[in-house]
């Protein structure tokens, strides 16, 4: 009777536990929201004998093919092998196919046609295929990011997932200036980030209070402007090495790299390492606080132009995206007669390395190259000056898009000068309509930037960015008329599981059921 009851027990306990895997393919979960999602009869199922097979000999596609073995392989143990297509694919088959014929699904997008025996991927281009594996991976139960070894069924539902993003740029930017940041964390971001589709990482390299990037030309930048941070640790910096490191990972993953140099303000880390650069010649001391608009490169000399053509050189040839972002914020001490012709110039400077200008929305108040894009972060009025020259513009609003904005006034990290940003206010905007006299048509993208004042490792940044970023991604990257609220918070929600698994230390906002 006794041992009855424990079997009893028993068996009501595992049926507790087995959450049983989906029967149709619903995507419920899936961010950012998909294009369109059709289920189809059956099940596809991933075992020990699968095989991923790419279409055609490539390193690239191979790259790719090898990248889903690898995600797959701790949490399921299988080692899946990666082989170049020829005939049949068996039951339980990856097919990565890069074909021309969909024109619709662009540069990134991609299809997903999942059966009973295989789940084929195909896309335009590479990019397309790296976007439909971060599917692929939130198709599958979460525990599929896990990394030890977890046990089965690895099951999808079959139908057809069709997808391509809203905008060609969403991207973060990390500030590894304020506090300094080392490679293994700028590689876990990259990571977090690629698994939901964003593919532009602007990192912020210098400030009044760190330089963290090798220039050969003026090594003292570093040697002395990148040996502290705030609050007066050691700070740190990317030999050129490290940086071009970064700038493989990133690309391995389809993210661009954005490098940029803040100028003429922010530079007191640059003016402590070189008296020249000061107008009256004597270096100023290393600065560990958090003020901001208090520095100036001084704008009348001829060497402050010779060391922006060396930084701006080197990082060119280490950077193979095409932009350089130029900062140009908050120069309260650069009078604007002079502002105006530093940021013109610098632009000449910047073409003269073969590499096009990005700068916060005060640049906008100089004379645009055609080519330029301006980043709007706070005034609106400088944005639209940008948009009448023809510029395009890459949208982070301070009050929508700011990653160090507190959730709300119980956050001890981060600021709240633009307003507490919870997880429903950092959703629901549109940058197509946020700014009058800014429509999609002069949109590049949107960018959520993580400034890192109060940030100081990775567990502080995972708070701050996650659930924030998926947000982002999906405001990025799915068209406005199938994003709302209600339907988001419901799918940020079912994250909950991935985020663990991923370790990712994630605020638990309360208008989540998590
Ligand atoms: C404004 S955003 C700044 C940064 C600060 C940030 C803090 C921008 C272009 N400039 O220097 O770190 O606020 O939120």
């Amino acid at each position: 009777m006794f041992r009855s009851f424990l079997m009893f027990s028993f068996i009501a306990l595992q049926i507790t536990v087995i959450a049983l895997p989906p029967t149709e393919l619903s995507g419920s979960g899936i961010i950012p929201k998909p294009v369109s999602i059709i289920a189809a009869d059956g099940i596809f199922a991933l075992t020990e004998k699968s095989n991923i097979f790419i279409s055609g000999e490539s390193a690239e596609l191979m790259q790719i093919g090898k990248y889903l073995s690898q995600k797959l392989q701790p949490s399921t143990g299988f080692g899946l092998a990666v082989k170049t297509f020829e005939g049949k694919p068996a039951s339980g088959d990856f097919i990565l196919a890069i074909s021309s014929e969909d024109t619709q699904l662009g540069n990134e997008g991609y299809q997903i046609t999942i059966t009973p025996k295989a789940v084929n991927l195909i896309a335009n281009k590479p990019a397309g295929l790296f976007n439909g594996i971060q599917t692929i991976r939130q198709l599958f139960p979460a525990k599929i990011e896990m990394s030890t070894l977890q046990q089965g069924p690895w099951e999808i539902p079959a139908g057809i997932i069709r997808d391509y993003p809203e905008y060609p740029f969403r991207g973060v930017m990390l500030d590894v200036a304020r506090h300094f940041f080392q490679v293994d964390d700028v590689k876990r971001y990259i990571d977090l980030m690629a698994s939901y589709k964003m593919n532009v990482m602007h990192l912020h390299l210098s400030d009044d209070q760190g330089w963290r990037i090798e220039i050969k030309k003026w090594p003292k930048l570093t040697s002395i402007g990148g040996s502290t941070q705030v609050g007066g640790g050691k700070g740190g910096f990317y030999s050129q090495e490290q940086y071009s490191d970064i700038v493989k990972y990133a690309a391995e993953r389809f993210i661009m790299i954005i490098p940029e140099i803040d100028m003429p303000g922010h530079t007191n880390a640059a003016l402590a390492s070189y008296p020249e650069l000061n107008c009256n010649d004597k270096a100023t001391e290393l600065y560990t606080g958090t003020k901001v608009g208090f520095s100036s490169l001084c704008t009348s000399k001829e060497i402050t132009y010779q060391f922006i053509t060396d930084v701006f050189g080197e990082l060119a040839a280490l950077t193979p995206g095409p932009y350089l972002h130029i900062g140009g914020d908050e120069s309260h001490v650069t009078k604007l007669e002079d502002y105006i012709p530093f940021v013109n110039k610098v632009q000449t400077i910047v073409a003269s390395v073969g590499k096009q200008v990005i700068g916060w929305d005060e640049i906008a108040l100089s004379t645009l190259k055609p080519n330029s894009f301006v980043q709007f972060w706070a005034k609106a009025d400088n944005a639209i000056k940008g948009v009448k020259q023809g510029a395009k513009v890459i949208m982070s609003p301070a009050a929508n898009a700011y990653l160090d904005m507190k959730y709300n006034s119980t956050t001890n990290l981060g600021l709240n000068w633009a307003g507490y940003i919870e997880v429903d206010k950092g959703y629901s905007w549109d940058p197509a309509t946020l700014v009058p006299g800014i429509g999609k048509e002069n949109i590049l993208g949107i960018e959520a930037p993580l400034w890192s004042e109060t940030i100081t490792n990775m567990e502080e940044l995972e708070y701050m960015v996650f659930p924030r970023l998926p947000g982002y991604a999906e405001i990025g990257w799915s068209s406005p008329a199938v994003r709302n609220w209600q339907d988001y918070k419901t799918r940020l929600g079912k994250q909950n599981e991935r985020f663990k698994a991923l370790q990712i230390d994630y605020y638990p906002s309360k208008l989540v059921q998590w």
